[in-house]
């Protein structure tokens, strides 16, 4: 390790830095989604990509091939729906095809917003059978974790309503808190359920959960192995992110990410292609908390993207290199230093510990981290000089994706 260290010790980077960006870098994973890879679009139409994966086979081989080329990105999101055609039974296929590419089942995402019947909800519904129906979803898609050994069920729910007046918000918020518990006793001792929230749509007047509080409190109703998921994309846009985050990690209820950036709403653009600086301040606020722990947080970091106008396995790259940069530029943050300024409000020198950090150039030393362990020094180049896209197109062109899709 040190040896690495020397070779690209500069005038400002120290040893100890150096091994801090190492460090970081293996242990680091960051999940990617198989619907990254697929054709999707906005709600205005879709421009469909002849390299787009329309098969689970094909959304495999493409995040096994960006794992190939990262090394950080064991683990798939499957979504429920849209991956497992024949339900659990699809289970032991979609295991087999993963590891022939290298790569494993992550999180297991329930769908309970596409079929006809959730029109009016799913949890929330005020009809029981669509409760009902929505609970033994949910419940096939615990059955379909276990089967492959994934610790998460992510859950999110377009539940809401459009107009004032048209739903009753407490008792949608029972019901609710009803199906959550259920879920939740059907969980095994090594499983977690994940409760995403999102301010607005697609409902456009009241979401069921809106915000972190109300999935902050819907989870620790539902019992001791649920969690809150933040999905970046999904707050107002003033809002501090990692102030939630920071107060998710002092209650011990934050369970894991979707990584995304945006600039207006839930955009899904590459994570850090708008403000990289925030992204480096969620980092920034779990690795404070480990350091002052002395242990890790646990945390599921996820990649919820959906490319409608970049190559999808190109941007799904660019966002787990641009990952790696950020959690690197957070991990050179002096916590010693900065708990000292912050105790003695020292602001300025305080402010810098972070702004000093994040304007580091971390690039060489993960490209050396990527060399030492045989992986490309730069995946995008290596994707594209690959011929991977290229065989794919032509593959793929062969059968027409135009129908295949999901909502993401
Ligand atoms: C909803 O916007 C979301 O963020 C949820 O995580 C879904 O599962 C995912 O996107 C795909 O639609
Ligand atoms: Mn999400």
């Amino acid at each position: 390790m040190l040896v690495i260290g020397f070779l690209f010790a500069g005038d400002s980077m120290r040893a100890s830095q150096f091994d801090s960006i190492l460090a970081t870098l293996d242990r680091f994973r960051i999940e990617i989604p198989s619907w990254g890879f697929a054709n999707t679009g906005t709600r205005f139409g879709k421009f469909v990509q002849p390299a787009a994966a329309s098969t689970i086979a094909e959304k495999l081989a493409d995040a096994g091939f960006v794992h190939s080329l990262t090394g950080c990105c064991p683990t798939v999101a499957l979504h429920v729906q849209w991956d497992f055609p024949r339900g659990i039974e699809s289970a032991p296929e979609v295991a087999g095809l993963a590891a022939a590419h290298g790569i494993a089942p992550g999180s297991i995402n329930p769908n309970l917003f596409q079929d006809q019947i959730y029109k009016y909800g799913s949890f929330g519904n005020p009809d029981p059978s669509v409760r009902a129906a929505a609970a033994q979803h949910v419940a096939e898609s615990i059955d379909i974790a276990s089967r492959l050994g994934s610790r998460d069920i992510s859950l999110w729910f377009a539940d809401g309503s459009n107009y004032p007046g048209t739903a009753n918000i407490r008792h949608r918020r029972r019901w609710f808190q009803e199906g959550l518990a259920a879920a939740h006793r059907l969980l095994s001792p090594s499983q977690r359920l994940l409760v995403e929230y999102k301010p607005f749509e697609p409902a456009f007047y009241h979401t069921d959960i809106a915000d972190w509080g109300m999935a902050f409190l819907l989870a620790r109703e539902a019992g001791p192995q649920a969690r809150v998921l933040v999905d970046t994309g999904h707050h107002y846009a003033a809002q501090n992110i990692e102030q939630i985050v920071a107060w998710l990690l002092d209650h011990g209820m934050l369970g894991g990410f979707h990584f995304n950036d945006r600039r207006y709403a839930d955009d899904d653009l590459t994570l850090g292609s708008i403000d990289p600086y925030q992204l480096f301040r969620v980092f920034h606020e779990i690795l404070l908390f480990e350091w002052e722990r002395g242990e890790q947080a646990g945390i599921a970091f996820m990649i919820d993207q959906s490319h409608n106008l970049k190559g999808k396995i190109e941007a799904m790259i660019q966002s787990v290199v641009t990952a790696q940069e950020l959690i690197c530029k957070a991990a050179l943050v002096d916590h010693a230093a900065l708990s000292a300024f912050q105790l003695s409000c020292d602001l300025v020198p305080a402010e810098s510990c972070l702004q000093d950090a994040f304007s580091t150039d971390v690039r060489p030393v993960i490209a050396e981290w990527r060399r030492v362990r045989g992986l490309p020094e730069n995946p995008l180049d290596a994707f594209r000089h690959s011929g991977y896209l290229e065989r794919i197109t032509a593959e793929r062109s062969a059968h027409s994706n135009a129908g295949v899709s999901s909502y993401a």
